[in-house]
């Protein structure tokens, strides 16, 4: 009987499937319990939901669930969803390798506009020898908005690569090293410091639109970089990408990395793609990885079934 049901995006949905067979024996559950959508002999047996960008009102259809797993960190595509049952536990992914690929990410491009890259390309093509000073990396402030999971990890490792590091959250953090900013009181004291700004926020009520053409301006343009950048890997209907396009024209951003937009794949029409001055890459910082993504799922699966409770359960009303 599928009692584990997989539904995400048409183009993952059996991968996800192959992965989540392949890892069950490793916790004594039969792979003949899994299915994906839609796939599923009984959908009355169904009593745990992996889900990425699944089916409208698919929890409607399965009366005996117990938990939504969610086969990445964001969950506001969930949420969004009103047919969503608010009585279910749902199950965020907090993956090692995930945040280590952000971390890998967020120092690579970090570094690309500390190093003028961007510049330095456009010199190359230009067959340009251009004599050119980089900062010290002491010398220049990242501000990282979003200190949790991935924010957290990002931050340690900027600060331990030489920069001033600091991050703007909810709550306040002890992380050594690096100053803390909270809420909406302290917002403006960190972009004021901030040169290179790091967008690693959740998509919420709260956080929707919130990096504009006018939040640009409160960032520090007159420090060691000589402007400021903006690198988003969060989610993109967090920032408003006409107001980005008008900064990386006007000067207002030096330079930019995108990871993520407010609607994906990005038009073709998009006045983003042909700016220089902006790195673009197609949502794949931090992709999730098939088999340990898998393995943290039915580890707790099997862990719920014996009545342990279970991790990263998401915060309804907080929506991350
Ligand atoms: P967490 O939930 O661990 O962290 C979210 C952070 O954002 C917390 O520090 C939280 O504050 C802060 N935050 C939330 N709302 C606000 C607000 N209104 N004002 C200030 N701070 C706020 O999430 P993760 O670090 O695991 O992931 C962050 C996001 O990254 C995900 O939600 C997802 O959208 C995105 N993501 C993108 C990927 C990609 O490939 N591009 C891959 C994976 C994730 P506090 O700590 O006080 O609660
Ligand atoms: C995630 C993502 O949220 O891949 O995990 O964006």
């Amino acid at each position: 009987m599928h009692k584990i049901l997989i539904a995400s995006l048409k183009q993952s949905n059996q991968g996800w499937y192959e992965g989540f067979c392949a890892m069950a024996p490793q916790v004594s559950i039969d792979p003949n319990e899994i299915a994906y959508w839609p796939q599923v002999k009984d959908l009355n047996q169904v009593e745990y939901l992996a889900v990425w960008k699944p089916p409208h009102d698919i929890c409607a259809q399965l009366p005996n669930l117990k938990a939504i797993f969610n086969l990445g960190a964001g969950v506001d595509h969930l949420l969004l969803d009103d047919s969503l049952p608010k009585h279910l536990p749902i199950v965020r992914i907090v993956d090692e390798n995930l945040t280590r690929r952000m971390g890998e990410y967020i120092l690579l491009q970090s570094l690309y506009h500390l190093r003028s890259m961007g510049k330095l390309r456009v010199a190359q093509h230009q067959k340009i020898w251009l004599n050119h000073y980089d900062p010290d990396a002491a010398d220049v402030c990242i501000g990282i908005m979003g200190l949790g999971e991935l924010g957290s990890h990002c931050a340690k490792l900027l600060h331990q690569l030489g920069f001033k590091t600091i991050g703007w959250s909810n709550s306040a953090k002890n992380i050594a090293g690096i100053d803390s900013y909270a809420g909406p009181a302290e917002l403006e004291a960190f972009l004021g410091q901030t040169e290179i700004l790091i967008n690693l926020l959740p998509h919420t009520q709260a956080t929707e639109k919130m990096v504009t053409y006018e939040f640009l301006g409160k960032l520090n343009h007159t420090g060691a970089l000589g402007g400021a950048s903006y690198i988003a890997a969060g989610r993109g209907k967090t920032h408003v990408e006409v107001d980005i396009a008008r900064a990386l024209r006007d000067g207002r951003l030096k330079s930019a990395s995108m990871d993520v937009f407010e609607q994906e794949p990005l038009a073709q029409d998009s006045p983003l793609w042909g700016l220089d001055n902006l790195v673009l890459t197609p949502h794949n910082s931090a992709t999730s990885d098939r088999k340990t993504v898998s393995l943290q799922i039915l580890q707790q699966i099997a862990n719920h079934r014996q009545g342990g409770a279970l991790k990263n359960i998401v915060d309804l009303k907080r929506g991350y």
